[in-house]
């Protein structure tokens, strides 16, 4: 039986996959290149760091490990700028509700995020108080697709992994939910998330009933 929920948060709950990508933007732009959307793409559930050192491949630049931790670190400042102002409205379509739904139903509810910046942007949409726990980027030391994220969250609120259900909008998510032993649904294409157990388009068209058909 399902006992716990374990939530992404950029491209699940929040789109904040935007604010990633103008940030990330500035930055090449400052460093002389530009690189496209369909490379953000990329980028999704992938670390600060490894990420930088994406685009720094695709502009062709080499930098020291110390000038790459100054580049990522102007590139939080300005991403931080941005999440600063977010809204309780951004919040994506029905994930609210269902997270609610699933604490109401008398599930744990976690966040399995790969961000450092999980607070702030929870604090902003009024969700802190919906989560058992907040597992993120600054309690993990392995990025996705190892399970270490998620098989935390599932100890933090007390429930083994095979009881667990894993919202991911990632591949290299889903494959941290196989990898730890828990279902999953993919949020976005089935021609990406395929491995998912269920693929929804977003929250909204979650129900209990299907989760509990897993
Ligand atoms: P930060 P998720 C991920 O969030 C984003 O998808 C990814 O683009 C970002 O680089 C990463 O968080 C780290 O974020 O710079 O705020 O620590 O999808 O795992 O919730
Ligand atoms: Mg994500």
């Amino acid at each position: 039986t399902i006992k716990a929920c374990l939530f992404d948060l950029d491209g699940v709950i929040v789109d904040t996959a935007v604010y990633h990508y103008k940030a990330w933007k500035q930055l090449a732009n400052s460093l002389g290149f530009d690189f496209t959307e369909h490379q953000n793409e990329q980028l999704k559930g992938v670390s600060r760091v490894r990420s930088l050192q994406l685009i720094l491949g695709w502009g062709g630049v080499t930098k020291t490990e110390a000038e790459q931790e100054q580049l990522a670190t102007l590139k939080n400042t300005w991403y931080v700028e941005m999440i600063s102002r977010m809204k309780p409205d951004e919040v994506l379509p029905g994930a609210k509700q269902f997270v609610e739904d699933c604490r109401n139903a008398g599930l744990k509810t976690a966040l399995g995020s790969a961000s450092k910046n999980s607070m702030m942007i929870l604090e902003k949409i009024n969700m802190v108080n919906l989560f058992d726990a907040i597992i993120d980027g600054n309690k993990v030391s392995k990025a996705k697709p190892d399970p270490e994220v998620f098989l935390k969250g599932a100890e933090a609120v007390g429930v083994q992994p095979n009881e667990c259900v894993v919202f991911e909008d990632a591949i290299a998510g889903i494959e941290a939910a196989i990898a730890g032993g828990m279902k999953s649904v993919g949020i976005g294409s089935a021609d990406v998330l395929g491995k998912a157990n269920l693929v929804v388009s977003g929250l909204s068209e979650m129900t209990l009933e299907r989760l509990m058909g897993l």
